[in-house]
């Protein structure tokens, strides 16, 4: 098999459904590799992979390539049909701009709206510090944003699915988990993602995953 994904843990690694989720909806067969997070030998496992010791990497015949965008554009360079950027010029400016935004940023969501597929936690908005809730409203803000000026095209982001689907989908289960209230016009990401036959198929596996990771648990 030519392409292998090394990710960590479905129910907990959203870096790792990103680079997942783009290789199933570009519908590219791969051999999948699973490494446990924050385990005993993950350190020693993922160094097989990559110095530079996280997952997603994406091996191509031997060749790693590590880091999700930089697998995305690796693939996209060798497979044209792949997921790709919106066919507009400025439609693709910014979705590469919202898709660097989520690469670079949201620190407070991550930090305490950790990736938790199988749990259901709902959270008062106020439990959330101030930098998350104004995160929330930002990400909640794109995808209105994008509903108004793209929503006729269909039913993603910028009409047909992109790479910045792929970059905003984790997000649109961290607010499942913790039971976020997306107002009426940013819902539709959020419906359209939970659709998704794959996410349905990373939502099971995550469920039927034996390993738990303690300090996002008790969150
Ligand atoms: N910038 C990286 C982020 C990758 C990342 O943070 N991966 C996490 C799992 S979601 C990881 O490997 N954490 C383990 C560690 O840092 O030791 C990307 O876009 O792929």
């Amino acid at each position: 098999m030519a392409l292998q994904l090394v990710i960590g843990n479905k129910n907990y690694s959203s870096w790792s459904l990103r680079a997942w989720l783009f290789l199933q909806q570009s519908q590219l067969a791969f051999e999948e590799i699973r490494i446990s997070l924050f385990t005993q030998h993950w350190h020693q496992e993922i160094e097989r992979y990559s110095p530079a010791r996280q997952v997603p990497v994406l091996v191509d015949n031997g060749f790693a390539v590590w880091d999700s965008i930089a697998i995305f554009e690796y693939v996209l360079e060798k497979y044209p049909q792949a997921v790709g950027w919106p066919a507009d010029f400025q439609a693709r400016a910014i979705a590469r701009s919202l898709s660097a935004e989520m690469h670079a940023g949201f620190m407070a969501v991550r930090a305490e709206l950790p990736q938790n597929i199988r749990a259901h936690r709902p959270r008062r908005m106020e439990s959330f510090s101030a930098a998350a809730q104004q995160q929330i409203q930002r990400i909640q803000s794109v995808w209105r944003t994008c509903y108004r000026q793209y929503g006729d095209r269909g039913p993603w982001l910028f009409g047909q699915f992109s790479i910045a689907d792929v970059m905003y989908a984790p997000v649109a289960m961290r607010f499942l988990t913790y039971g976020v209230e997306v107002d009426a016009e940013a819902r539709f990401f959020v419906e359209a993602v939970q659709a998704l036959p794959a996410i349905k198929q990373w939502v099971a596996e995550s469920a039927a995953e034996p390993e738990t990771i303690n300090f996002v648990d008790e969150l």
